[in-house]
């Protein structure tokens, strides 16, 4: 797998270049608090791996929800690559059929095969990413459950139902959550970190407890990558081939908006 435990406190992530580098420059960044603390490089086995803090380490007994933010799932060199030379993939196509036999095209199905773009695109739209800017990926909750099977998860209406689910209903933990996400906004609106960065594929990791730890944190940034200098994002624009935008802070608006809504309700 990706992951390894480390020692103390700490978890071991497959190297990915990209996400060191994110990681380096967010230690120094406003970010900071939002993310996992890292702590450097460190080879096993012959295998290089990113050290990073154990988000979950101050829980008791927690349970867990990832969503993944923004209107765009891959970064747009992907495009390119798909355009200049298709690379025809029959592992996706095969995770396609399995969510909806009917959704590859007549040539897709002869082929038995898609190329990444058409398949994230697909995603995107099967789910809440392209309506609400994020999606839920996997929820594990304190009393054992555990759950994956959200690809089709698009409604406003049963992604308010899956977060209101996740916390129980619990009007205190929703508020802290609300109130972390807050932060978050403000954090990522005065960012230079985020200004000058494509954030794409990343996660809001979700946690909370019987206590009433409620904490979110920003992860997973092997697909965020710098602008070329002078360029900077709103995060909240419409994405068009070209201006890279990732549509992320127009996901986080809709997630607080829904998350608010259930708080006071
Ligand atoms: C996965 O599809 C995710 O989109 C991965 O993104 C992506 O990895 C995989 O592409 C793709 O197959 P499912 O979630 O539908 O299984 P993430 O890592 O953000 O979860 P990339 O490489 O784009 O990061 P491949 O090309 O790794 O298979
Ligand atoms: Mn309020």
């Amino acid at each position: 797998g990706n992951f390894q435990a480390g020692e103390d406190g700490r978890i071991l992530k497959r190297f990915c270049q990209c996400e060191q580098h994110s990681l380096e420059q967010l230690m120094n960044d406003i970010l900071r608090p939002f993310v996992p603390t890292y702590y450097g490089v460190v080879q096993r086995d012959g295998q290089a791996f990113n050290q990073m803090e154990d988000l979950l380490a101050d829980f008791e007994g927690p349970s867990i929800m990832d969503c993944k933010m923004g209107s765009r799932t891959y970064l747009e060199e992907e495009l390119v690559k798909a355009r200049e030379r298709p690379r025809p993939r029959k592992d996706m196509y095969e995770k396609m059929v399995a969510v909806d036999p009917g959704a590859p095209t007549p040539e897709e199905h002869a082929q038995g095969a898609v190329t990444k773009p058409r398949y994230m695109q697909w995603r995107e739209t099967v789910s809440s990413t392209s309506t609400l800017g994020f999606r839920i990926e996997g929820i594990k909750k304190a009393d054992g459950t555990c759950n994956t099977n959200f690809k089709k998860t698009q409604e406003l209406e049963q992604v308010t139902k899956v977060l209101e689910d996740f916390a129980d209903g619990n009007q205190g933990i929703l508020r802290k959550y609300v109130s972390r996400l807050e932060g978050l906004r403000d954090a990522l609106e005065s960012s230079p970190f985020f200004r000058t960065h494509e954030v794409v594929g990343s996660s809001l990791l979700f946690v909370h407890d019987h206590t009433g730890l409620a904490k979110v944190w920003m992860i997973d940034f092997g697909k965020t990558v710098a602008l070329p200098s002078h360029q900077t994002l709103s995060h909240r624009l419409p994405w068009a081939e070209g201006n890279r935008e990732d549509g992320y802070l127009w996901g986080l608006d809709n997630m607080i908006r829904l998350l608010h809504g259930l708080a006071h309700s």
